[in-house]
């Protein structure tokens, strides 16, 4: 007999962790803009823990900018779904009860507008990737080459995109003297606040310079740090909810047992008691922005390139290869020196940790997956450490190489010659602009050049780009895995960085 979807809390197993509130009884307080797996596994479960320990009216209205597939997924369901904690020997899981409805943006604007003008919503956070946002990195403002904010600039009673939604409501919040939301950014982006801040002023002040001055004066951007690894499900989460719960649940997800949230405690409209989950309140976030997006995310994108170019499909796959998870460690090592000591934080225990969770063989976290958007992704991940690392005369190795392997992928094909989708928003203009060319140096420097991308300081270093060049060209000629034994061989690992 196939099992019922799951609509409501009743006849779930008792070994099950539920909410333990009833969501109904809590009104919405949070508009979320991009209800993917990582929202589903991170804030919407903080606030799950904030609504049981504290209660208050903070359940969260979910909003799909680009397709209703959420919207399918949670409504049926009264927004209820299941997580699955996959860590070694343990799988737990948990029905979470904070999503309330979820609404997808096209086609539903006007009523999105209202809903983001009601003063019981005190909260707007998001998590729409890097490449959404539509704000240039070097002047900060509002990028009018993306096409969400040039549309929405032409047509601003109408928004789609994430600057254009944020103003609009803003504006009429001002209008009809609505105190405004907070806005929160959780997408992986050194100093996120200040960064979204930056472009939704700009935005605004193009339209009204009043309403810029309003915004910058009255409306709160506080920055965090998220952290948990979410792969995108597979056929066993379904399958495994289904035992577990004993109903079919197409919006289950899983994740990782390990979950950070560290956050700049700037909330004038109140905020849910995210500490309840385990959420962290600092004045100054950024330091632990660093060390995530340079330890962590700079190792996943290290990885994920060399990983997928030799074939390995998952994470834990690389992990496995000795040589390459030598690279991981180096990286590790050499990103976490470019940190300043961090109040409350071991650096060491972080890596050590960070290894077992790269490691895990529970999830199934594709090497592919991160290596989308990298054009997004390496400017804090990698260039921005290696500048760090230049100012401190410290080596560039692990920073070059990784560099170099983001490069042999954007050629788009494998040492088979097998090809890919690059996945990223300038893919376009890359398989161009390399096409021409022949000789790996020249394809480096074409992308070296890429508008934006690079800073200045690792441009004019003449060290930084003959060790890119060299690994590319060893990359290519002798093949990724043989480049990776060569790499390997050299590195000087020490204390917790050595392989057990
Ligand atoms: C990953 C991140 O896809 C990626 O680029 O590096 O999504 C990573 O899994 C998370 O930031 C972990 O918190």
């Amino acid at each position: 007999m196939t099992p019922g979807r799951l609509i409501t809390l009743k006849g779930l197993p008792a070994n099950l962790r539920i909410p333990a509130y009833t969501p109904r009884e809590h009104g919405v307080g949070i508009v979320h803009i991009g209800v993917g797996a990582f929202h589903k596994a991170h804030q919407a479960v903080y606030t799950d823990d904030a609504l049981a320990s504290e209660g208050g009216d903070w359940r969260i209205i979910g909003v799909s900018l680009r397709s209703p597939k959420a919207a399918e997924e949670l409504n049926p369901q009264n927004g209820l779904y299941t997580v699955i904690e996959r860590g070694e020997g343990h799988r737990p899981a948990r029905v979470i009860g904070s999503i309330a409805e979820v609404i997808p943006a096209q086609g539903n604007i006007l009523r999105l507008l209202e809903i983001l003008c009601d003063p019981t919503i005190r909260i707007v956070s998001l998590t729409v990737t890097e490449k959404a946002y539509g704000i240039d990195r070097r002047s900060g403002g509002a990028d009018k080459g993306h096409s969400a904010v040039a549309t929405d600039l032409a047509n601003p009673q109408n928004p789609g995109g994430v600057l254009g939604i944020l103003v609009a409501s803003l504006a009429r919040r001002k209008e009809t003297g609505i105190p405004p939301f907070t806005v929160l950014c959780c997408d992986n982006l050194p100093e996120n606040g200040i960064f979204l801040r930056g472009g939704v002023v700009d935005f605004a002040n193009q339209l009204d310079e009043e309403l810029g001055r309003w915004i910058a004066a009255h409306v709160a951007f506080p920055s965090t740090m998220v952290d948990r690894i979410t792969p995108a499900r597979t056929p066993v989460t379904m399958s495994d909810t289904k035992k577990l719960t004993g109903f079919e649940d197409l919006a289950a997800i899983e994740t990782e047992p390990f979950s950070q949230w560290i956050i700049e405690d700037h909330f004038p409209t109140g905020r849910p008691a995210w500490e309840a989950g385990g959420a962290i309140f600092v004045k100054d976030v950024e330091p632990y922005e660093n060390m995530k997006l340079r330890i962590l995310n700079g190792a996943h994108s290290m990885l994920a390139y060399t990983g997928f170019l030799s074939g390995k499909k998952f994470v834990s796959d690389v992990m496995q290869n000795p040589d390459m998870a030598r690279l991981v460690r180096r990286h590790i090592a050499a990103a976490a020196g470019t940190l300043d000591p961090l109040p409350r934080i071991d650096l060491d225990e972080y890596a050590a940790s960070l290894i077992q969770r790269f490691t895990n063989r529970n999830i199934a976290h594709e090497t592919y997956q991160i290596a989308m958007d990298g054009t997004e992704k390496l400017p804090q991940r990698i260039f921005q450490p290696a500048v760090s690392a230049l100012k401190r005369g410290q080596s560039l190795d692990a920073f070059a190489f990784a560099t170099a392997a983001w490069m042999r992928y954007c050629f788009g094909h494998l040492d088979s010659g097998e090809t890919y989708d690059l996945r990223d928003p300038r893919q376009n203009q890359i398989a161009k602009g390399l096409q021409r060319l022949n000789s790996p140096k020249d394809r480096a420097e074409f992308l070296f050049n890429l508008e934006s991308l690079f800073p200045d300081e690792l441009l004019s270093a003449a060290d930084w780009r003959d060790k890119v060049i060299s690994n590319l060209i060893r990359m290519i000629g002798k093949g990724i895995r043989a480049a990776v034994i060569h790499e390997a061989q050299f590195v000087v690992l020490m204390d917790w960085t050595s392989p057990t």
